[in-house]
């Protein structure tokens, strides 16, 4: 029992055991990850040297792998690029560990190269201040402090293996544990705590002029249809953040200048103390494939845009409204849309009655009736400038996308369901389905079932033009077995839509919703 050969290596022989090595340098980034997120959660959640690589990594994404990952993952694209980096960092911190088995010195290099990353992930974030750099540095500086503490612990002469063994699992059992806590720490104080009591505390937000009731007979929910009003919760999400910002409504202002008579700097207070408008408008995303599920309808309640705009004086020339986001999300919105009065855009600061979820931009957002919510849903507001189109490029026009982005003549078919089993009833079902095309409205919709010729459907009761509509129609198959069944919309300016097949690049998709089912 006396023998002098360490568990794991005595000062003078062998390498560290190769599960040894790999657990150092997991308990390195443990460390790194924990206190990262523990600091980040009093300089700004988005300093987590793990989310503000992932951010950078969205922002420096070339524009086919995003779409890629966005038709493939859809709306769960942030989660599995957040797994996706878990599962490199992990790997990376085994490689580091066992290339670290003689000395502490490879893993310590790669700890500082990472970490050295996360400072400039951070320092380039739009959204986070000087300050935040501490959180990567802290996680810099425990990683390598707890590495090379774990690595001598591991490296250490013991009179026995099992008291080497003990005193090295003892040690790293501490060292996860102290990682692990203060992560969560960080995740509890960081976490959604300051703008969810904020926006709790404002209750439910009252319009002076409500929109009027949805009627009965707005939706065919009944036949498979989405409700008229889409719940906040179920609302389609789309951004580009992989925290949702944080901003109270007490730090929040929203700042309009640039080709202005008068810039004006207005805080939440100053918004609730204006008459409150209500809106029943319908958001779409471009990239939302035919067929998809990125469209949802809300009272939006907020002050009119339009008017905000002239009251600063809107000077000849400008011809872009360029927001920008507290995360630094920029977009432009033609500035002849937005002053209409007739489209009714907003600055809005509810929906449905309540103030805007955070994810959907508390404390306050653009809505613009008729384009697609990249050009024009600017969430978590902060800044409005009039310019022109050369002088300012928003996030996705850099990104090859169009500059107009008008929501274009859509319908969909909600059942049958592709692929579904449909069971007639004396030879006959029904069909039902949406219809947009905001800003100017349904006119008509028709359906063909395998390709035979266009029958119009009955459209659900108007609500206005902004909003999608809802159609039905009963249909007879003369045989049961498989079917296809296509849908075209009419628009109120006489457009229907184009057979013709486009993808959602550069300004959003084309062609027929078609589905294949089976009736029996
Ligand atoms: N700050 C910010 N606002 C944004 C975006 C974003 O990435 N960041 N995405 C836009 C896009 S592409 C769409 S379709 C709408 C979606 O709004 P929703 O998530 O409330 O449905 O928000 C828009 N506003
Ligand atoms: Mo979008």
């Amino acid at each position: 029992m006396n023998d002098p050969a360490p568990f794991i290596r005595g000062r003078t022989d062998g390498p560290l055991s190769k599960p040894v090595a790999a657990l150092t340098g997991l308990l390195g980034l443990a460390a790194a990850l924990g206190a990262g997120h523990f600091v980040a959660a009093f300089v700004g959640v988005g300093a987590s040297p793990f989310l503000a690589v992932g951010n950078s990594a969205v922002d420096l994404t070339p524009t086919w792998l995003k779409d890629w990952a966005a038709s493939t993952f859809g709306t769960a694209d942030k989660a599995v690029l957040l797994a996706g980096m878990a599962v490199v960092l992990v790997l990376v911190a085994i490689g580091a560990g066992l290339a670290s088995r003689r000395s502490p010195l490879p893993g310590s290099a790669v700890i500082v190269v990472f970490g050295l990353t996360g400072c400039a992930a951070v320092f380039t974030r739009p959204d986070l201040g000087q300050l935040a750099l501490l959180a990567p540095v802290v996680s810099l500086l425990a990683g390598l402090l707890v590495f090379r503490k774990a690595h001598a612990l591991a490296s250490r002469a013991e009179p026995t293996p099992a008291e080497g063994r003990r005193r090295f699992l003892l040690g790293a059992g501490g060292f996860a544990v102290a990682a692990g806590s203060l992560g969560l720490v960080g995740q509890l104080v960081g976490g959604s705590r300051d703008a969810a009591r904020s926006r709790a505390a404002i209750g439910r937000l009252t319009p002076a002029t409500k929109a009027p009731p949805i009627p009965a007979g707005a939706d065919f929910a009944k036949l498979g249809t989405p409700s008229f009003i889409t719940p906040n919760a179920d609302f389609y999400r789309i951004d580009t953040a992989l925290v949702v910002p944080q901003v109270t409504a007490e730090e929040w202002r929203l700042r309009v200048h640039g080709m202005v008579g008068r810039e004006i700097s207005l805080g939440y207070q100053d918004i609730l103390d204006r008459p409150l408008v209500e809106r029943t408008i319908t958001m779409c995303c471009v990239s939302n494939e035919v067929g998809g599920p990125y469209i949802s309808t809300a009272n939006f309640i907020g002050i009119d845009l339009a008017e905000l705009l002239t009251e600063a004086g809107v000077r000849r020339g400008a011809e872009q409204l360029f927001s920008t986001s507290s995360d630094g999300w920029t977009c432009g919105t033609p500035v002849e849309d937005v002053l209409d009065p007739a489209r009714g855009a907003l600055l809005a600061i509810g929906m449905n009655g309540e103030p805007l979820p955070l994810e959907h931009g508390f404390p306050a957002r653009l809505v613009v009736p008729g384009l697609y919510g990249y050009v024009s849903g600017t969430k978590w507001v902060t800044d409005l400038e009039l310019t022109t189109w050369a002088a300012r490029t928003a996030y996705w026009f850099e990104r090859g996308w169009g500059t107009r982005g008008p929501v274009k003549t859509q319908s969909r078919i909600d059942s049958p369901a592709g692929f579904g089993t449909v069971t007639t009833k004396g030879g006959a079902f029904v069909a039902a389905g949406i219809a947009w095309a905001q800003f100017t409205g349904i006119a008509k919709v028709e359906v063909s079932l395998d390709d035979g010729p266009w029958t119009e459907a009955e459209l659900s009761t108007v609500v206005n033009d902004d909003s999608w509509r809802m159609w039905q129609v009963k249909l007879e198959v003369p045989r049961s077995g498989s079917h296809r069944l296509a849908c075209r919309a009419t628009d109120k300016s006489g457009y229907t839509q184009t057979a013709r097949r486009a993808g959602v690049l550069p300004d959003g998709a084309t062609g027929w919703h078609t589905v294949e089912f089976t009736t029996v």
